[in-house]
């Protein structure tokens, strides 16, 4: 009984060697009325084993999933529930806009630009890996592959 629980121990050690760190990551503030946004993250494994996500959840929603988007036979892009994300080790895994994103479903109040969400991932092992992320204004997010216009008003 002794020995089983060392055994167990030890085993829980090593496996919380895994590491999952947060290079960049937002949240978009979604305008009010809108039930769900989409977290994006840079996520490096600067661990030895590869970290298998499948899991994700925050207070601030109901629900999170993995998603990404795919373009169905008409063309039309939509997005699609992915059951995990594999980041190897030294791998950086990047969750961007038009690719993988990580669903926030059923906010439980707006999110506002300037706060933190906490967003807790899980692996395979049951492992959890839990960030802070910035929520961010949809005007001031990273630039796409979009041309630059700049309206100015009444400055
Ligand atoms: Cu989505």
């Amino acid at each position: 009984m002794g020995r089983f629980l060392l055994s167990a121990l030890l085993f829980t050690a090593l496996n919380a060697q895994a590491e999952l760190i947060m290079l960049d990551g937002h949240v978009r503030a979604m305008p009010p009325g809108q039930p769900n946004t989409a977290a994006f993250l840079q996520l490096k494994n600067t661990g030895t084993q590869t970290i298998t996500l499948v899991g994700a959840n925050t207070p601030a929603a109901k629900k999170s999933e993995y998603h990404t988007h795919t373009m169905n036979d008409k063309g039309v892009m939509s997005m699609s529930q992915v059951p995990s994300i594999e980041v190897k080790p030294g791998q950086v895994f990047k969750f961007k806009s038009g690719a993988h994103h990580v669903m926030l479903m059923g906010l439980s109040k707006p999110l506002t630009p300037g706060e933190k969400i906490k967003l807790t991932l899980q692996d395979t092992q049951g492992q959890n890996y839990t960030y802070q992320v910035p929520v961010v204004s949809l005007l001031d997010k990273k630039p796409m592959n979009h041309n630059h216009h700049h309206h100015h008003g009444q400055e």
